[in-house]
């Protein structure tokens, strides 16, 4: 899943596709290094970032999204906001992902079952501006388990089929860097919840601090030198059975997850 941010202030990518014109140039070119799906979002959830408009997202995001969907582009739409997801659907998405997993806006779940889409529900406890108050666990693992099985519970009771339901542990959301690494390691068993999984690790900021050894205090590097550790955690996650990974840069992944599958048949035809 190839990551087309239309936002001013995104952490990763620092506005460089908040243009129309430039933010359908560069889905084009994700799909032509490789993308199945492309990931269209108009909100920032850096920590700290505060909300846009329900217009302004949607001035942001469905002309891009149109657009793209009529290049043949698989499209997922990146919102907490039901209105924004509805008006994306029409426009050619096929996929609603919300990183509040239905908790920001009730009409969601509503919405995703009688569109009858797959909808990516992820771990997720506030909104950006008061996440990192949030990050306590007894055990992040259990816990983030604990909590997505709740929301499932919730989307299948306003009517959304089980088979329309994709799961993603939330990575950086309200999470420090030892919850994330965590994850990371027991995402198996986030996996064996039965659902699909999505995986959202890229050029987040426990990626950019990977010397154990290194001053806690000095700045981490930037979201742009984090492509390769990116392309480390798809392979992992990969391994740990997930469906997808959502990354910024598409042929670091694409090459990690080739020699994950060349790996795989060279073992099988040993017999
Ligand atoms: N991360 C971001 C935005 N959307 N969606 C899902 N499902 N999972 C994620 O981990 C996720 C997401 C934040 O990253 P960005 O600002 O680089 O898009």
């Amino acid at each position: 899943m190839g990551v087309v941010n239309v936002t001013p202030d995104s952490f990763s990518d620092g506005g460089r596709w908040f243009e129309p014109d430039a933010a359908i140039a560069h889905g084009l070119e994700l799909l032509e290094q490789g993308a199945d799906l492309l990931d269209i979002g108009g909100e920032s959830t850096r920590p700290g970032a505060a909300r846009p408009s329900e217009d302004e997202e949607l001035t942001r995001v469905i002309g891009v999204v149109r657009a793209l969907a009529d290049h043949g582009a698989r499209i997922s739409v990146d919102t907490m906001r039901a209105r924004v997801a509805a008006r994306a659907l029409e426009a050619g998405a096929q996929l609603v992902n919300d990183v509040s997993g239905g908790l920001a806006d009730p009409q969601m779940g509503p919405l995703v079952a009688s569109a009858g889409v797959p909808f990516v529900a992820m771990h997720w406890r506030a909104h950006s501006a008061q996440m990192d108050l949030e990050a306590r666990y007894a055990d992040v693992v259990t816990d983030v388990i604990s909590e997505l099985r709740q929301r499932v519970d919730v989307l299948l009771e306003a009517g959304v089929a089980p088979g329309s339901i994709i799961l993603d542990p939330g990575f950086g959301f309200s999470k420090d860097a030892g919850h994330n690494w965590q994850l990371l390691a027991g995402l198996d068993q986030v996996v064996a919840l039965g659902y699909p999984v999505l995986v959202g690790t890229s050029r987040k900021r426990f990626l950019g601090r990977l010397d154990p050894a290194a001053d806690p205090d000095a700045e981490p590097t930037s979201p742009t030198e984090r492509d390769a550790a990116t392309a480390a955690t798809s392979l992992l996650a990969a391994q740990a059975g997930a469906w997808a990974v959502r990354v910024h840069d598409v042929p670091s992944t694409r090459d990690a997850l080739a020699v994950w599958d060349l790996v795989r048949s060279a073992g099988g035809n040993r017999g």
